[in-house]
């Protein structure tokens, strides 16, 4: 795929390593922020969304039920669930990411490609290089610009999400499973040290935002130079 003039943000890590609190509060801080503030009046960057996936458009909500709510005496078979994920993301980048990076957007988004190399790759053990093919397939080629890692033992993740009650399907998996998802992200942090950042999870709230809003701004700083005048 060809370089879209918008950027693409990802929030990675495992389960309840607060993506989603801390996307919320980047779109939010955003909004304060001079120099992406500047960026906007002056149309360069027109938009900003979040998003996630699963579930990021119509069709992917339907999909995101089968996958995380699924409950049939017969386990989902790991090829399904991979192919269930990727059909969600080639509707995602088709209706959603694509057309918000073309008119030079930025697309906040919880979880990408890295979630399906941890948690169907290194998780349950499907080759590797068939996910980076179906992923291809799905995205057409499209990778993060910056990805951000909360990096948090699966453990602690785990008991923070099973404070909220019911457990998903995936979350449901043992401790095992999720510490070879863990491993993924040490793995994909290794290989992709363009691209991603690796931010402290188990730090307070407030100090893991502070963290994400100096490294977001760095970047605004690198990708814009030349439009910025502060
Ligand atoms: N999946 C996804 C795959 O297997 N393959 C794929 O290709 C893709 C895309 C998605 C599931 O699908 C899997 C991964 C997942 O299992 P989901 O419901 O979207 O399911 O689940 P998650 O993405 O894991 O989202 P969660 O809501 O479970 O976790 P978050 O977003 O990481 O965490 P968050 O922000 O909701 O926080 C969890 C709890 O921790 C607290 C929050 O207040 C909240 O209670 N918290 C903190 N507590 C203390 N200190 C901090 N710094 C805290 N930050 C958050």
């Amino acid at each position: 795929m060809m370089a879209m003039p918008g950027k693409l943000l990802v929030f990675e890590g495992c389960e309840g390593c607060g993506k989603s609190t801390q996307i919320g509060l980047l779109h939010a801080a955003l909004g304060r922020n001079e120099r992406f503030q500047q960026l906007q009046h002056q149309g360069v960057v027109p938009n900003l969304i979040t998003t996630r996936e699963p579930g990021g458009t119509g069709l992917g909500l339907e999909v995101r039920r089968l996958l995380l709510d699924h409950s049939s005496e017969a386990p989902m078979a790991s090829r399904a669930e991979l192919l269930l994920y990727a059909a969600d993301r080639a509707q995602h980048v088709e209706e959603v990411i694509k057309p918000a990076l073309e008119a030079g957007g930025w697309v906040l988004c919880d979880r990408f490609i890295d979630s399906t190399v941890a948690y169907q790759g290194y998780g349950r053990g499907l080759e590797l290089g068939l996910i980076d093919q179906l992923n291809q397939v799905a995205t057409g080629g499209l990778v993060p610009d910056l990805t951000l890692w909360l990096q948090i033992e699966a453990a602690t993740g785990l008991a923070r999400t099973r404070q909220r009650g019911v457990a998903d399907r995936m979350e449901q998996a043992d401790l095992a499973f999720h510490q070879r998802v863990q491993r993924g992200f040490e793995a994909l942090a290794e290989q992709h040290r363009d691209r991603i950042v690796a931010i402290d999870g188990l730090a307070p709230l407030e100090a893991v935002a502070a963290e994400i809003n100096v490294v977001v701004d760095r970047y605004i700083q690198q990708w814009y130079a030349p439009s910025l005048m502060i």
